[in-house]
């Protein structure tokens, strides 16, 4: 079969594309290699800057999201038992983010594409792209034990870190950019009212802690662990029996508990791979770059490649341009970098390092410091956290 846009992957990114794409009379396919209750049952990102809420309704997929979503005007760090309040629409003059699950944005994005008959393939198996070199590569993948066949005018590779579409670029041209961090993320999900209303940041002597949400009547939180932690070991008793630790003792009190409905460890880890387009292939999100989730970026700069890569092939069909194309990589990297910083910055601020010197964790006490008395600080936190302009 022939197509215009062939998108590898139907994560957040891939089905946000097709369905920006479909919507401007561009024809999309979009192949995935996992189950559609698959792709729903990974529970991460929970916080959605402004511009990724705009796009969202863009695609026609905001309605359950106005509707269902938490508007959250601040949150609050908790550091050697003092609370800090970053009042993030004061300090922007406005801005604020909506809390509301990556599980429920797939879905919203899911009914979305089948509302207008998109074409999505699950279940693809060992998808392939070649001719990269010409102007009509190929994609090729198994399905039922058939061998199917797609010609693209262009290929975009939304199909995260693990994915095909980056080590199919040419390696000489590539460069990546790493850092792992020696620690992860224990996150537990429990149908429980939130310990608070807004997030809680927390950097204890025990270790990071994190108090999110899904709803009014569900909770998400997470702890600092070991990279590698047995997840066997983490009983839920002992999950909230870590976390009280943490918090302050008032926060603690208060804190509801319950069965969990899930719970996983996520490594931490910065990465990017430069450039992002390679003549007709192009990659966009967790394929392109990871950040560690304590700045609450990654679904949201998975976003903005989506939205500098909508726009440039938009404008090559309508306006016969390439000027977007040739833009891609460049500007999605300027927004990259800005919050690979911000992530590392806030996952430095908040962490126990197992190496760290009493100089480092002076100085991590200071710059807390400032933050509390500084609204210079604050304000670049709060614009940071609310998101940069696309
Ligand atoms: P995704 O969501 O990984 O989707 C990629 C899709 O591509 C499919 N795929 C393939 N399909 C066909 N052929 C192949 N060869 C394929 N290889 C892979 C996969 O099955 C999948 O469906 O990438 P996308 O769409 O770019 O979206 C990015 C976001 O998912 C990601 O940035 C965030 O979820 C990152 N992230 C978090 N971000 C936050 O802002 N806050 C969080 O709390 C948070 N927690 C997390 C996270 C990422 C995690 N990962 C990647 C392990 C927790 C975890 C565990
Ligand atoms: C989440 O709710 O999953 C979440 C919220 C904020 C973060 C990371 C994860 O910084």
């Amino acid at each position: 079969m022939r197509v215009q846009v062939g998108i590898i992957g139907a994560g957040p990114s891939g089905l946000l594309l097709s369905q920006l794409l479909h919507l401007q009379g561009i024809e999309t396919i979009v192949l995935e290699r996992r189950t559609a209750d698959y792709v729903l049952g990974r529970i991460r990102a929970g916080v959605l800057e402004q511009g990724m809420v705009d796009l969202l309704h863009q695609a026609k997929a905001g309605d359950r999201m106005a509707r269902e979503g938490l508007i959250h005007d601040g949150f609050e760090i908790i550091f050697n038992g003092k609370r800090l309040h970053i009042d993030m629409k004061g300090l922007t003059g406005g801005d604020v983010v909506t809390v509301y699950g990556q599980t429920e944005v797939t879905k919203d994005l899911m009914d979305a594409r089948a509302a207008l008959d998109g074409q999505l393939v699950y279940e693809a198996e060992n998808v392939q792209i070649s001719d990269l070199d010409s102007d009509t590569p190929k994609l090729t993948y198994q399905k039922d034990g058939a061998e199917h066949e797609v010609i693209c005018d262009f290929v975009v590779g939304c199909d995260g870190y693990h994915g095909v579409s980056r080590r199919t670029m040419p390696q000489d041209i590539l460069r990546e950019f790493e850092r792992v961090y020696p620690f992860g993320w224990l996150g537990v999900l429990s149908e429980t009212k939130p310990v608070a209303e807004e997030l809680i940041y927390v950097n204890d002597k025990r270790g990071f802690a994190l108090c999110s949400m899904r709803s009014e009547t569900r909770s998400r939180y997470y702890l600092q662990c070991a990279f590698d932690e047995d997840l066997e070991e983490w009983t839920d008793d002992r999950f909230w029996d870590e976390l009280r630790s943490r918090l302050p003792d008032e926060t603690a009190a208060s804190l509801e508990t319950g069965p969990s409905i899930e719970k996983s460890i996520a490594p931490l880890r910065s990465f990017v791979a430069e450039p992002l387009r390679h003549g007709r292939l192009m990659l966009a999100g967790d394929a392109a770059h990871i950040v560690p989730p304590t700045g609450a970026k990654g679904l949201n700069l998975a976003a903005s490649d989506i939205y500098y890569a909508s726009n440039a092939l938009i404008e090559y069909y309508q306006d016969n341009s390439e000027q977007g194309l040739d833009n891609y990589s460049h500007n999605c990297l300027r927004r990259i970098w800005k919050a690979e910083r911000f992530s590392w910055w806030m996952t430095t601020l908040l962490h126990r390092f197992p190496d760290e010197s009493p100089f480092d964790r002076r100085i991590q006490a200071a710059e807390l410091d400032y933050l509390q008395d500084s609204q210079a600080a604050q304000k670049a936190l709060a614009e940071n956290y609310v998101g940069l302009p696309f």
